[in-house]
């Protein structure tokens, strides 16, 4: 952890202490804008932390603020934070994670009803207590049940945002070891789920026990739940910044190491890779053409009892996964679609969509509305990515708390737009978009002569995402048809663990966004994924084009692209079906034909 990301995370929690505790709003902005300046700030704070006059130079960081760094920085600790820390419970902040409940409101359910945990909050909806605070009515404790029991049915499974770097810290820790000769992620998470039960890790060694000790060393290693010679199993601590700010409730994660012989590395790759369905219905092919096949290899039958490997015969294949599927007459299924829905039909491994195909970021804010990153950032990240196309998509007016642009602020943007253009000539094409608010009955929250002069427009569902299905189903249908959008961005708005959001017929907005040749999002933020997996499944079938984007907000959320196209796999989504995917000439052929 850097002494950046320990100041974010110690003045965020700050600013919502003091929020929680009614403090005057003054202080609570000062720490808040303070957390917003850091994370746009793109160099780290070591270098200048001594220096109170270079951290003050920082915009948003005044004295105050420049003291609380230092002091972390000299004692590891804000003072500050801690006396706070004494008077608000910790596990009110846990009240403060239930979508539809904000600091004003957690504050007077403490207050008044001395609500301080999750089970608290609980109690006062079952005895009723809740209704007497002010603006609290039926509808809103139903939405507030509702979310609980949510987040309850789904809490335990960590997304994949938190789980993936973790995992490849781990196997990074791992590799120190001069006795690993081989180690990468299995499971769930190597097929690229959106959330994981715990996670595999894979080791070829010939020195199972010194590994084992070096696993057992880890760092962040809470307990181990079991120990031995080919498999270690141990519950490891999930940090608190963990996948930016902490938006699981997940604080443990178990997870599994195998250990194997080199030799073997393939058939216990695919093995431990699963899924449990592909390689039950992989071993019926195997046992079908006279094998046997396990995690130690693939085996000709022979008469005689017991296990093959253990009988002295030698596998036929195992050192690799492609020789084993070759030898069984298979194509070299991609992780991402071994889960036993349709896969072994195939006579080919299909050419599924890599990060390296996505060419153009479509979704993107910047400091305008509620994004991190200046108009030059937000451009030169995305050289940097190499991308040929960016669209500027800051958020529409009605999006209040994201600071939507009115029209005339939209206008003046266009201007810096221009500019910007001038200035990064020859490096990147830069579209004037928006991120147009779809409102509650279908319409859009800008006029269609505004929406016609933009470049690109991307129509996303923000409130009402409680509406029942028929409803929500004609509310898109009207975006997806709406001849000035190009992309249906997040259409369930749902968030993972947190928000079911809608539930729309997709195979009617399907029909719909082939028919009008608009693209629906594969968001890539690993806290939505949205659409999600069995989603683009049907919409790829169905002939929909897509768009994954990053719905950039800060420069780290380009990183979350991978999460985007490991959804776009599991829907086994190809590169020519993804408009990101396609060359400079097409894209705009693609964009500007909703602009005759
Ligand atoms: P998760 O952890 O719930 O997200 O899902 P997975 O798929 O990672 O499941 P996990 O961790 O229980 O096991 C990892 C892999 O090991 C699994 O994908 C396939 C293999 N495996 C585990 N148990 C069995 C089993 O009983 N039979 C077979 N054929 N494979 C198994
Ligand atoms: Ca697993
Ligand atoms: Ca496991
Ligand atoms: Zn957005």
């Amino acid at each position: 952890m850097t002494l950046k990301s320990d100041s974010i995370r110690s003045l965020s929690h700050i600013a919502t202490m003091l929020e929680l505790l009614g403090e005057d709003a003054f202080r609570v902005n000062a720490n808040a804008r303070a957390v917003r300046s850091l994370e746009a700030f793109p160099d780290e704070l070591e270098p200048i932390a001594d220096d109170q006059k270079q951290l003050t130079a920082i915009p948003g960081i005044g004295a105050k603020i420049a003291q609380k760094i230092i002091e972390l920085h000299t004692s590891g600790r804000i003072s500050e934070e801690d006396e706070l820390a004494r008077k608000v419970p910790q596990t009110l902040l846990e009240v403060l994670e239930v979508p539809g409940l904000g600091p004003k409101t957690v504050r007077l359910m403490w207050e008044q009803q001395q609500v301080e945990s999750i089970d608290d909050l609980r109690r006062i909806i079952a005895d009723g207590s809740i209704l007497t605070l002010p603006r609290m009515g039926q509808k809103s404790v139903d939405k507030i049940t509702a979310a609980l029991a949510f987040m309850e049915t789904s809490s335990e499974r960590l997304p994949i945002g938190i789980a993936q770097p973790l995992a490849e810290l781990l196997i990074e820790y791992l590799r120190q070891s001069p006795e690993i000769i081989k180690a990468e992620f299995a499971g769930s998470l190597r097929r690229g789920q959106e959330t994981v039960g715990d996670i595999d890790i894979l080791v070829a060694t010939s020195n199972p026990a010194a590994v084992t000790k070096h696993f057992l060393a880890a760092p962040n290693l809470e307990e181990v739940l079991a120990s031995g010679d080919t498999k270690s199993s141990a519950r490891f601590a999930v940090p608190e910044s963990a996948g930016g700010k902490r938006k699981t409730t997940a604080r443990a994660i178990q997870i599994d190491l195998r250990i194997v012989e080199q030799d073997a590395w393939g058939a216990a790759l695919l093995y431990f890779t699963g899924s449990k369905e592909h390689g039950v219905h992989l071993r019926t092919v195997a046992r079908k053409q006279g094998f046997t096949l396990n995690e130690y290899g693939l085996f000709k039958d022979e008469p005689g009892e017991g296990p093959p490997q253990s009988r002295g015969i030698a596998p036929i294949a195992h050192a690799t996964e492609a020789e084993i599927y070759a030898q069984l007459d298979q194509p070299a299924f991609p992780p991402e679609i071994r889960e036993d829905m349709g896969e072994f039909d195939l006579t080919e491994a299909p050419r599924l969509i890599e990060v390296a195909d996505i060419k153009a970021e479509l979704h993107a804010h910047t400091r305008a509305s509620d994004g991190r990153l200046s108009l030059h950032q937000l451009i030169e990240h995305a050289i940097s990515r190499g991308f040929h196309t960016l669209a500027v998509t800051d958020h529409s007016r009605s999006s209040v708390q994201a600071n939507g642009l009115s029209i005339e602020r939209l206008q003046e943007q266009r201007q810096h737009i221009e500019d910007a253009r001038e200035q990064f000539e020859g490096q990147i094409t830069i579209l004037h978009g928006c991120e147009v608010d779809i409102l509650t009955d279908g319409s859009l929250d800008y006029d269609d002569e505004t929406l016609h002069w933009l470049d690109l427009v991307v129509a996303s569902p923000h409130v009402a995402l409680t509406q029942d299905p028929k409803t929500a189903t004609k509310r898109l249908l009207n975006a997806i048809e709406h001849p000035c959008v190009h992309i249906l961005g997040h259409p369930t708005g749902r968030l993972i663990n947190r928000r079911e959001g809608l539930s729309p017929a997709i195979n009617e907005l399907v029909a719909a966004a082939v028919e009008h040749e608009t693209a629906l999002e594969i968001n890539a933020h690993w806290q939505r994924l949205d659409l999600r997996d069995t989603h683009v499944r049907a919409a790829a079938t169905g002939g929909a084009r897509f768009a994954i984007d990053c719905d950039v907000h800060h420069a780290a959320d380009f990183d979350n692209l991978r999460y985007g196209v490991a959804t776009g796999r599991r829907g086994w989504l190809e590169p020519a079906q993804c408009v990101n995917a396609l060359g400079h000439k097409d894209l705009h052929g693609w964009i500007k034909s909703k602009r005759v």
